[in-house]
C-alpha cells in the first residue's frame, strides 16, 4: 500500500474529526518516528507531549509487556496487587496524599471539577448547585460537554449547547481581572494551565501563577492547576508550577504520565479535598488499572533517571536562541520554557504556517499549526543536542525555502 492508500481509507471509514498532515507514520523510535514507506522525521509533536520519553521508551514497553501478560484489568470493585504500590509511588512523587487515577486528560478535568464542587458545598460552605469556578479565555482542557462550556473557542463549542453553568470566563494572564472575580463568594475555584498550550504556548508574564496562586489562598479558593500538556518535565521543571513555587490544591497530570504507552490521568490532592468523594461518587472501569500502574511508575522513573527537566531546560534555551537567529521575515515570534515553544509565523505571499509544516516534513521533521498561523515545537525530550541541531538546520531551511 501506498501512503494515500492508508489515507483514503481513513478517510472512507473513520470520522472526520482531524485535518492532519499527509504523513503516515508506522513506527517510532525516541524522537524519530518512520513513515510507511520508511522515511524518517523528528518528531516535533511528541503526540501532543504525551511521548516525552521518546517513543516506545525501552524501559516503559518492558513494563507494559510484563504486566500485559500477569492481569490488565480488575475493575475497582477488588483490590489488586499493583494499584497500591503505584498511587504510593505517586503521592510520594509529587507530594501530595492521594491520587484519583483516571484515564484521559480529560477526565482528569473533569475529576478535578468534581473535587472542587464537592469541596465547595461539604467544606466551604456554599450553598448547593451554586459553586461556581474561573477559567481564561484561550483555555484547552479536554473535549466534553462540560469543558468546551468553558472553552472561549467557538470551533469547540459550535452546536453543542446546552452547556454546563458554573463557569466565570477571566482573560488569561491578568490578575486585576481574578482579583475582581475572586470577589464573588460563590468562588470555589481557579482551573488553570500554567503555559496555554492549545492556544500557542502562551507564557503568562513572570510570576503570574504565584500571584494567582496567593490571590486564590486569599480566598479560600482552590488553585487547580491542569498539567496535563506542561507537566512531566516539558517546561524544564518537573511542573511548570515549580518554575515559580506554587503547590496546586488539585494538579492534573495526563499525556506523558504513561510515556505515551495507553492512557494515563492523575488527579493529585491532599486528603481535606480527596477524601470529600466518598465510595460510589466517582470512578471509571480503567481508572488506576494494574497496567496503567506499572507503566506510570516506569514513565515517571524515566523523566528522573534521565534528568528529563534538566535536558528540556537546557535544549529549550538553544531551540529558542537558534529560532531567533533565523533570518526569515515569517518568524514574527518566538516563545515558549522548556522545550515548549511556538513561533508565531507571518503569512507571506499567501503562504503561511501549513506551508511551513509541509515544507518540513519534505525536510524530515514534523510539527503542525495550532490556531492557524502559529507552529508549535515540542519535539521529545530525550531528543539528543546533537539531533535538536540538526532538526534546527532543517527547520530553518523550510523557513529560508519562502524567502
Ligand atoms: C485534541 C494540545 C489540544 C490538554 C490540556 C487536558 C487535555 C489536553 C492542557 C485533554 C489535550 C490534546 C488534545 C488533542 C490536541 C492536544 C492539544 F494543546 F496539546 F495541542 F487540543 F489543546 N488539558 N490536549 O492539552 O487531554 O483528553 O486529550 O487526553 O483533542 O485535538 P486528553
Amino acid at each position: 500500500m501506498k501512503p494515500h492508500d492508508y489515507i483514503e481509507r481513513e478517510e472512507k471509514f473513520g470520522a472526520h474529526n482531524y485535518h492532519p498532515l499527509p504523513v503516515v507514520l508506522d513506527r517510532g523510535q525516541g524522537a524519530y518516528v518512520w513513515d510507511v514507506e520508511g522515511k524518517r522525521y523528528y518528531d516535533f509533536l511528541s503526540a501532543y507531549s504525551a511521548v516525552n520519553q521518546g517513543h516506545c521508551h525501552p524501559k516503559i514497553t518492558a513494563a507494559l509487556i510484563e504486566q500485559a501478560q500477569k492481569l490488565t484489568l480488575t475493575s475497582r470493585a477488588f483490590f489488586n496487587s499493583v494499584l497500591g504500590e503505584y498511587e504510593e509511588y505517586i503521592t510520594k512523587y509529587f507530594g501530595y496524599d492521594k491520587v484519583l487515577p483516571m484515564n484521559s486528560g480529560a477526565e482528569g478535568d473533569e475529576t478535578a471539577l468534581k473535587l472542587c464542587r464537592k469541596w465547595a458545598y461539604l467544606k466551604k460552605g456554599i450553598s448547593q448547585d451554586n459553586a461556581k469556578i474561573i477559567v481564561c479565555e484561550g483555555n484547552f482542557h479536554g473535549r466534553t460537554i462540560t469543558i468546551v462550556s468553558m472553552s472561549t473557542d467557538p470551533d469547540a463549542r459550535k452546536d453543542y449547547g446546552p452547556f454546563t453553568p458554573g463557569f466565570i470566563t477571566i482573560p488569561y494572564n491578568d490578575i486585576p481581572a481574578l482579583e475582581k472575580a475572586l470577589q464573588d463568594p460563590d468562588v470555589a475555584g481557579f482551573l488553570v494551565e500554567p503555559i496555554q498550550g492549545e492556544a500557542g504556548v502562551f507564557v503568562p508574564d513572570e510570576g503570574y501563577i504565584k500571584k494567582a496562586y496567593d490571590l486564590c489562598r486569599s480566598r479560600n479558593v482552590l488553585f487547580i492547576a491542569d498539567e496535563v500538556q506542561t507537566g512531566l518535565a516539558r517546561t524544564g521543571k518537573l511542573l511548570a508550577c515549580d518554575h515559580e513555587g506554587v503547590r496546586p490544591d488539585i494538579l492534573i497530570l495526563g499525556k506523558a504520565l504513561s510515556g505515551g504507552a495507553m492512557p494515563i490521568s492523575a488527579v493529585l490532592a491532599d486528603d481535606g479535598i480527596m477524601l470529600t468523594i466518598k465510595p460510589g461518587e466517582h470512578g471509571s472501569t480503567f481508572g488506576g488499572n494494574p497496567l496503567a500502574g506499572k507503566v506510570a511508575i516506569a514513565a515517571l522513573e524515566v523523566i528522573r533517571e534521565e534528568k528529563l527537566a534538566e535536558k528540556a531546560e537546557r535544549l529549550g534555551r538553544i531551540f529558542r536562541d537558534e529560532m531567533k537567529a533565523i533570518k526569515s521575515d515569517m518568524i514574527e515570534l518566538v516563545r515558549g520554557k522548556g522545550l515548549l515553544n511556538a513561533i508565531v509565523i507571518r503569512p507571506k505571499n499567501g503562504k503561511e504556517a501549513w506551508d511551513v509544516c509541509l515544507a518540513m516534513m519534505e525536510l524530515g521533521v514534523l510539527a503542525k499549526p495550532t490556531h492557524g498561523h502559529i507552529i508549535r515545537f515540542a519535539p521529545p525530550l530525550v531528543i539528543t543536542e546533537e539531533q535538536l541541531r540538526d532538526a534546527i538546520s532543517l527547520i530553518k531551511k523550510a523557513l529560508l525555502q519562502f524567502s
